[in-house]
């Protein structure tokens, strides 16, 4: 059986700035919101930091090349906000823009089409001191650094990224406090999240004033979310757990509405963030696609121990990553087939997909990572099932280009294509970076 992706199907793969680049004081680069957290003892696994990282700050020509040598026709990257502007805001550090535009042309000499995240996480630290995005103001800091962005590098791009994943960086960095800032308050998470969707929807009416002609969108990490079981208590918790995760930011964008129901559950508990007149539709923009990160399924209980969604996620026994995610293939079928209905037929592009697990270089000096290689065939097998019923995906990055900091785990989570050795920063493409390659020249498999 021969599976044809849509021509110009845009097969990619992805990295982050915090994650991968280092040189972390260079060039006046300033201090983030991870630099701060990775340093701060107990934050992360064995106190690593992305100080180093893999080193591409010194070594993108060499990445480059291995983008090249595996066919990729697109790069998501991300820029670090505090390299262009070392307090966030006020004047731009000129040599953290030298980097980006050589970078960008780097790529489009080689044919990779440049895709631009502005905000991978990585928060000015001097904008976390003045309350971060729970501060309104930052939002106004994050449009100027979008248009200085754009005015500099908007011939050159055609992909553009507003934010990735604002759940995790809301959530998982504001209520479970697991990731930079570090703080574990719910009301604030809401506050930030909001903040983080409407910078969105300014970032996009500012790009279009620019008048360049590129497509921007904003990247959501979106899981199906199934019921545990047939009891009504658990398919009221999969509702909410539902809009928790994904309606909270896609509805707003998509639709210009928090959900209603979760709005009221979280009002009635006086959590709903401040919505001041205007804020709703300046988030509701209009994109060109949406992004989409996925990597596992949501199984969902109603659980009364778990304040303020009442819902927990199970384990429904399927095999597991190094992440212990358990895979599910089918689940991201079903997440298109979804977003396709409520969304109405609105364009997608997988920006991130992929699966750490334990690699090992062989005495051959090789990484046999067939664990990968079968994570991403199945999905992608699903993908094409998802094209195949008529749902508009455009493009799949696979998460990640090599192995980097997976920020609280630190090193320990191996999710690249490329296998990076990081006391030598040696770089091994790995057996997936092959069979990968393979399916981008036969666009397909
Ligand atoms: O490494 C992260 C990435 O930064 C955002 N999405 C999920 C990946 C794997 O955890």
């Amino acid at each position: 059986m021969r599976s044809n992706f849509p021509e110009n199907f845009l097969w990619g793969a992805a990295t982050a700035s915090y994650q991968i680049e280092g040189a972390y004081r260079e060039d006046g680069r300033g201090e983030s919101i991870w630099d701060r957290f990775s340093h701060t003892p107990g934050k992360t696994f064995q106190g690593d930091t992305g100080d180093v990282a893999c080193d591409h700050y010194h070594r993108f020509e060499e990445d480059i090349g291995i983008m090249k040598k595996i066919g990729l026709k697109t790069y998501r990257f991300s820029i670090s906000w505090s390299r262009l502007f070392p307090d966030g805001s006020g004047e731009p550090n000129p040599k953290g823009m030298e980097f980006y535009k050589k970078l960008v042309s780097k790529l489009n000499e080689n044919g990779i089409k440049p895709a631009v995240t502005l905000y991978h996480w990585d928060l000015p630290q001097k904008l976390q001191d003045n309350g971060g995005w729970a501060n309104r103001d930052t939002v106004c800091h994050f449009v100027e650094y979008a248009k200085y962005v754009f005015e500099n590098l908007g011939s050159q791009v055609p992909i553009w990224i507003t934010h990735n994943e604002p759940f995790v960086a809301a959530i998982v960095g504001n209520w479970i406090g697991r990731h930079a800032p570090g703080i574990t308050d719910f009301q604030t998470a809401l506050r930030v999240a909001h903040h983080l969707l409407l910078s969105h929807g300014l970032a996009v009416k500012a790009y279009r004033e620019s008048g360049h002609k590129g497509e921007i969108g904003i990247t959501l990490n979106m899981n199906p979310v199934y019921p545990a079981s047939e009891n009504e208590m658990d398919k009221a918790a999969a509702k909410r757990f539902n809009e928790y995760l994904n309606k909270w930011y896609a509805d707003p964008v998509l639709k210009g509405a928090y959900p209603a129901d979760l709005l009221e559950w979280f009002a009635d508990r006086g959590l709903a963030p401040e919505i001041l007149d205007g804020d709703m539709s300046a988030i509701n923009q209009p994109i060109d696609f949406l992004g989409i990160n996925n990597y596992y399924s949501s199984f969902i209980r109603h659980d009364e121990h778990n304040w303020p969604v009442y819902a927990s996620e199970i384990s429904t026994g399927r095999d597991r990553t190094k992440m212990d995610w358990e895979i599910n293939p089918e689940g991201l079928h079903d997440l298109l087939v979804y977003l396709d209905k409520e969304y109405g037929g609105i364009k997608i592009i997988i920006t991130e997909n992929g699966a750490a697990f334990n690699d090992i270089v062989n005495r051959e000096g090789k990484v046999e990572d067939d664990n990968r290689l079968d994570y991403l065939y199945t999905y992608l097998e699903q993908v094409h099932r998802a094209i195949d019923s008529g749902v508009n995906v455009k493009g799949y990055y696979a998460w990640s280009l090599m192995d980097n900091f997976e920020w609280g785990h630190g090193y320990s989570k191996r999710f690249g294509l490329v296998y990076v050795d990081f006391k030598t920063q040696k770089r091994i493409l790995k057996k997936s970076a092959y069979w990968y390659s393979e399916v981008i020249r036969n666009n397909g498999f």
